[in-house]
């Protein structure tokens, strides 16, 4: 089974449709090339100066990571929000309402989606395979299951090779069942040119591949999660007040500022289970409890 590669033009209910069947897709062309070398001038000359992983094995001794993308570059809005992802994200993991009942009232909730994490990858010459993993492994996720936790993104920053260390995916594998064992030789190289983007499932297996090239091959990945779920990159100490306050509403909701439906994620304000983001538009944060 190889990765299917569709153009920008694509729809997200085309992308989702077989994200549904194989677990992940290509889409060529995903960022405009302004934001494409926004994304590389804000974040590579941070990536220069970032140590490498302190295990040899998981995160790689030979691979840099730099987090917090929506404190260290604007560009992550954009990348985030594009409907390729966003929309496609909604049609995967919002697709199931749950039926809960107030009372006599019965309610179709729709559950919100987050930001679960981000990061810059950078994979070093030397640098060998990670093991193949789902990334709901965070969540425990049972498989198989109706409901995917998860979606994960990789925009690739320079060229993806197969000798570069191009991520490593086993299409079809978000359909297995927990005691199968995902094998190296059941898996496809994610070749991408740079502004590329690798979209797949949270029960999808992958692995980033080992680098046996002469230079860095660098990408960013954001996590969209199921927003009731613990976020695996705490992101309200990841961001600096102000610049949370300065980032457009759909991100401060999808960075776990909102209320769910159903009350998750409130704090107290004068008597009101309000959702955080009202505290953002708070010019005094000790008046409630934060300090700035
Ligand atoms: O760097 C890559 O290609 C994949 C990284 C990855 O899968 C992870 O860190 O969870
Ligand atoms: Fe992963």
């Amino acid at each position: 089974m190889s990765i299917r590669k569709l153009p920008n033009t694509s729809s997200p209910d085309e992308i989702a449709a077989v994200l549904e069947e194989d677990g992940v897709v290509c889409v060529k062309g995903f960022t405009t090339p302004e934001t494409l070398n926004g994304l590389k001038q804000d974040l590579m000359p941070l990536l220069d100066t970032t140590p490498g992983g302190d295990d040899t094995f998981f995160l790689g001794n030979k691979t840099r990571r730099l987090a917090r993308l929506f404190a260290r570059t604007d560009h992550a809005v954009s990348v985030a929000t594009n409907p390729l992802y966003l929309e496609t994200a909604r049609k995967i993991l919002q697709s199931k309402p749950r039926k809960v009942w107030a009372g006599e009232h019965p309610m179709e909730v729709i559950p919100d989606l987050q930001i679960g994490g981000t990061q810059a990858i950078q994979i070093w010459p030397g640098q060998g395979a990670q093991p193949l993993h789902r990334d709901d492994a965070v969540f425990l996720w049972p498989h198989p299951s109706s409901q995917e936790a998860r979606m994960n993104m990789m925009v690739a920053l320079t060229e993806f090779t197969h000798e570069n260390g191009a991520t490593r995916v086993i299409p079809g594998s978000n359909k297995w069942g927990d005691e199968r064992m995902p094998k190296v030789e059941e898996t496809v190289t994610a070749e991408m040119s740079a502004g590329d983007a690798l979209i797949w499932v949270g029960s999808t297996y992958h692995g980033g591949g080992e680098n046996a090239a002469d230079a860095p091959r660098t990408g960013i990945v954001i996590q969209l999660d199921l927003a009731y779920l613990r976020q695996e990159e705490n992101q309200y100490l990841s961001i600096p007040i102000e610049r949370m306050k300065a980032l457009p509403e759909e991100i401060q909701r999808l960075l776990g500022w909102s209320r769910s439906e159903t009350y998750g994620g409130w704090v107290e304000h004068k008597g009101q289970m309000v959702a955080p983001l009202e505290l953002l538009k708070i010019d005094d944060f000790k008046e409630v409890g934060l300090i700035p």
